[in-house]
């Protein structure tokens, strides 16, 4: 049985390595970060995401997967670590490296690394080749390389993990086949084959597409404002088109991902990149936007309480990496407006103005704004929450209510990117 050793234990390390332990590896995870291998090897789960603890309890005792902070020898390494973005949007590619280097020593000939993290075409090559190289061992023949880039959606990792298909690029064609020997243990998808640096290529590309299409359906939301449109009823028609398929507009674009990646590929050809770079100034912009309207409605009430729902960066996940609330609430600071904001899927205070409790963040509320789609949202009674609020505005930046059940409970409800019946 080979065994692998996963380097990094953040939202695809872990899942990643659970499903090699579930599917015939013996594997060992590792990741710099004591807290999360103290909370790890305790069988706690330091990210929430759906069916993970089960597996990793599951793995764990049948002695499939260890963790703790150093590498140990393998026959496959799997590199799994962050790639964040510097202040001047440019790829820190310092994980990457120091992930490169730490298994180095454990190395042998025959072996086979693996790059998963997103990274700027051609890190593989550029970055990752000549650290290897310090193995002394002949890459494409007695050390092999390859990029699979993780694509599968926070909130349905496991899932998708096993039924989407699977980018693998080798630098050589041992290196890619290998690769793709691998992930056949528990991909049911297709897995298609190419060189390393188109595979880094495609996943930055999938999620440049997705914040341009974004940024697209945020500027119709805006136009739509200006038009007495509702944007989202004009959105669902057009896609019916066969051809047509447009995102949704929201407060703004936020995760590890689709806010970030579009810079990996604008890094690399600034002055042929602009549309890509104008998408992600859009989508930036959006939080602003939200706030002036907050304002705006706001105007004639003297200092007028918010009650902010949603704290993550998208529904029904715990992760507020790069979340478009953040913003919000520096907007909203920067303004002097008065605020708490409540996510029932974050349990723990993380920011200021963060209740613990819905009702806190109602308490005297004149205006209550939905900025992330978490299903408990939808579900709440407008009677409930109109109880504790001082004046019942709501302000749905996601389109996840139900327009006609509060307007009869007496509420005024505003819509981002709707001004048709107003
Ligand atoms: N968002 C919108 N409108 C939309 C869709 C999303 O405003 O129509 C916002 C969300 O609210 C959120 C942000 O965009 O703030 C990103 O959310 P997401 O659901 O689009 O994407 P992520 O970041 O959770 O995951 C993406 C996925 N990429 C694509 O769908 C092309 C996922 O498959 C990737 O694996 C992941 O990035 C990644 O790790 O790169």
């Amino acid at each position: 049985m080979s065994k692998i050793c996963v380097i990094g234990l953040g939202y695809i390390g872990l899942p990643t390595s659970i499903m090699f332990a579930k599917h015939g590896y013996e594997v060992h995870g590792m990741d710099v970060n004591e807290n999360v291998i103290a909370m790890l090897q305790q069988k706690k789960l330091h990210i929430e995401e759906p069916g993970l603890l089960y597996s990793m309890i599951e793995a764990m005792d049948e002695g499939k997967l260890t963790v703790s902070t150093e590498p140990v020898k393998a026959d496959i390494f799997v590199i799994a670590v962050p790639t964040p973005i510097t202040d001047d949007k440019r790829a820190n590619l310092e994980y990457v490296r120091e992930g490169t280097k730490s298994i180095v020593p454990y190395v042998k000939k025959g072996d086979l690394v693996i790059l998963e993290s997103t990274v700027p075409p051609r890190t593989v090559e550029d970055v990752m080749r000549p650290i290897l190289k310090e193995t002394n061992l002949v890459l494409g023949e007695e050390l092999y390389l390859a990029h699979s880039p993780e694509r599968v959606i926070p909130g349905n990792i496991i899932n998708e993990l096993q039924s989407n298909d699977r980018i693998v690029g080798g630098i050589d064609e041992t290196s890619g086949r290998l690769a793709k020997k691998l992930y056949e243990s528990f991909v049911q998808g297709t897995i298609h084959l190419t060189d390393a640096t188109t595979a880094e290529m495609v996943k930055v590309i999938e999620n440049t597409f997705r914040d341009i299409n974004i940024a697209f359906a945020n500027e119709l939301a805006v136009i739509s404002e200006a038009l007495g449109v509702n944007v989202w009823e004009a959105i669902k028609l057009a896609n019916y088109h066969p051809r047509v398929n447009i995102h949704k507009p929201g407060p703004g674009v936020g995760g590890h991902c689709i806010a970030i990646d579009p810079w990996f590929l604008a890094e690399m050809q600034p002055e042929e990149s602009k549309m890509i770079q104008l998408a992600r100034v859009k989508n930036d912009a959006m939080p602003m936007y939200t706030v002036d309207r907050i304002n705006d409605i706001l105007k004639e009430y003297d200092d007028p309480k918010v009650a902010l729902l949603g704290l993550s960066f998208k529904g029904n996940v715990d992760d507020m990496r790069e979340s478009p609330a953040l913003k919000v609430m520096e907007h909203m600071n920067d303004m002097n407006l008065s605020y708490k904001i409540f996510d029932p899927h974050i349990k723990d205070i993380r920011v200021p103005h963060q209740t613990e409790t819905l009702d806190e963040a109602l308490e005297q509320a004149d205006m209550a704004v939905i900025l992330t789609d978490h299903y408990q949202f939808s579900e709440y009674k407008p009677s409930e929450v109109g109880k504790a609020m001082c004046n019942k505005i709501v302000f749905d930046t996601k389109n996840c209510l139900d327009e006609m059940k509060w307007r009869q409970e007496g509420f005024d409800f505003i819509r981002l990117g709707d001004t048709k019946n107003r």
